[in-house]
């Protein structure tokens, strides 16, 4: 058999997603159908999977009815939706097809969960929601990417025209006051901004905006709080040695199409700053384009599986994935009592197999500059699509794809590059045939799909 093409996929007239039919257009048509089969597995919704169990932590810092949540909306959406109505400029990288699947044209995976922003600020009932979902990138391979993940977006607006006296600062700071404190310490509360990139709307008042900001802050430091406290607990509950430094996070800027100012709050952990959301006061465009332009708000968006790893030190992003009972059984019981809540304990770990790949770029030879040819355009290199060779040929065998080497050849101009494989299972031992065997079929889809030379 053949795997399937990724980056340039054997297009279909039409694909089904979660039961709708969209139309296929083969000029964007780049979803392989090893993504095509993740939209139906739903992490955050599959009883006692930790990206389920990271949710319902969070869900419960945000309770309804000021929050209701937003669990199963369609992962395909307009680019309008996910691009335009934020504010990305029509150059943006994101959108680029080496990093985003498209269906269509108009039609792709959503990227974040962001996408649903004009949608719910039209429709939600509460002031405040929370969406969970599957998104979709187009990346590298290693331990802590894969081309699908969960994110969780929140949100929270007050309406100047609902407010008593319209004074939306004092209505901010009342729920504010009744919000809980913490004792976490917070390195850094008020980062230094850059008022070119992330100026006061015009539509704001200093006051507003920082009313809004200091809620936004507030509500995530104590989301922060509450997942280190039960990893806390779990680690007491697994005998594990508690560390005695405090917990200490820090607000850095950030920046964002669609908020203004924007945040990213960082953790320390095992010995480095870890990202683990961004947030921003809403852009008012989006509010106003979503018909309640009296209302003014934040929003945030988290990685669940980045939150998940660290709640259960799970060590490999791929595991998320693992149909293995070894991994689910571990976890059983835990969406009923969050109190079970324990450390993954994981496989033993199976032997490395690494296998270099050398080979010339495309399009650099100078048959294809002088000629300016289709193909030479066609087969502009880029090393996502690579990483959607390797898994679509291995699967989740493939543990990391590093570039080792890169250079330019003096006389004819064209690029050579090299990449080292490392097979390893995370369920099995590989034999050195089978790594041999899969390494094999990698280069000649390069060959075949990508237009590469093997050196
Ligand atoms: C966003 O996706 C924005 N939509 C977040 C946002 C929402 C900002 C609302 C402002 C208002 P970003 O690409 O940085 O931003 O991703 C947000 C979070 O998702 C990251 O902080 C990280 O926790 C997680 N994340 C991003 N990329 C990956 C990845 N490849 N694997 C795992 N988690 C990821
Ligand atoms: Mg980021």
């Amino acid at each position: 058999w053949r795997a399937r093409y990724s980056s340039k996929p054997e297009s279909p007239k039409t694909v089904t997603i979660n039961s709708k039919t969209y139309p296929v257009d083969p000029a964007w048509f780049n979803v392989s159908s090893t993504i095509l089969n993740l939209t139906s597995r739903k992490l955050h919704l599959q009883k006692d999977h930790p990206v389920s169990i990271t949710r319902q932590i969070i869900e419960s810092v945000f309770p309804s009815p000021t929050y209701l949540s937003y669990n199963n909306l369609d992962p395909v959406v307009t680019a309008h939706e996910n691009f335009d109505s934020l504010g990305f400029p029509p150059s943006h990288p994101g959108r680029a097809k080496t990093d985003t699947y498209y269906i269509n044209s108009t039609t792709l995976l959503r990227t974040h969960t962001s996408a649903h922003e004009a949608e719910l600020f039209t429709a939600s009932k509460s002031p405040g929601y929370l969406i969970s979902a599957d998104v979709f990138r187009r990346d590298e391979i290693d331990k802590s990417h894969y081309p699908v993940f969960h994110q969780m977006e929140g949100a929270r607006v007050w309406d100047r025209a609902a407010v008593p006296h319209g004074d939306v600062v004092s209505a901010i700071y009342k729920d504010l006051e009744a919000l809980p404190k913490h004792d976490m310490i917070i390195e850094d509360p008020n980062p230094h901004f850059h008022p070119e990139r992330n100026p006061l709307q015009s539509s704001h008042t200093a006051e507003e905006a920082e009313a809004v900001g200091k809620h936004l802050k507030r509500s995530l430091e104590l989301m922060v709080a509450e997942i280190f406290k039960r990893v806390k607990e779990s680690h007491a509950r697994a005998g594990i040695a508690q560390s005695t430094e405090p917990l200490k996070v820090r607000w850095v800027e950030a920046y964002f199409p669609f908020t203004s100012p924007s945040w990213e709050l960082e953790v320390w952990y095992q010995d480095e700053w870890l990202e683990i959301l961004g947030c921003g006061v809403s852009q008012q465009h989006i509010l106003n384009d979503a018909g309640v332009p009296s209302q003014i708000g934040w929003a945030f968006g988290i990685g669940l599986e980045r939150i998940a790893m660290l709640l259960f030190q799970i060590p490999d992003i791929r595991l998320f994935w693992s149909t293995d009972e070894r991994f689910l059984s571990q976890f059983t019981g835990v969406g009923d009592d969050l109190g079970k809540l324990k450390p993954f304990v994981g496989f033993s770990r199976h032997p490395a197999c690494y296998k270099d790949v050398s080979f010339w770029l495309p399009g650099h030879s100078k048959e294809s500059a002088a000629g300016g040819n289709d193909k030479g355009q066609r087969e502009q290199w880029h090393e996502n699509d690579l990483m959607e060779v390797v898994r679509d040929v291995c699967g989740d065998v493939v543990e990391d794809v590093v570039l080792m080497d890169s250079f330019t050849h003096p006389k004819t101009g064209r690029r050579s590059v090299c990449y080292r494989v490392n097979y390893r299972s995370l369920e099995r031992t590989l034999t050195n045939e089978e790594a041999n065997g899969l390494h094999e079929r990698v280069k000649g889809e390069m060959v075949e799909r990508l237009g590469v030379e093997i050196r």
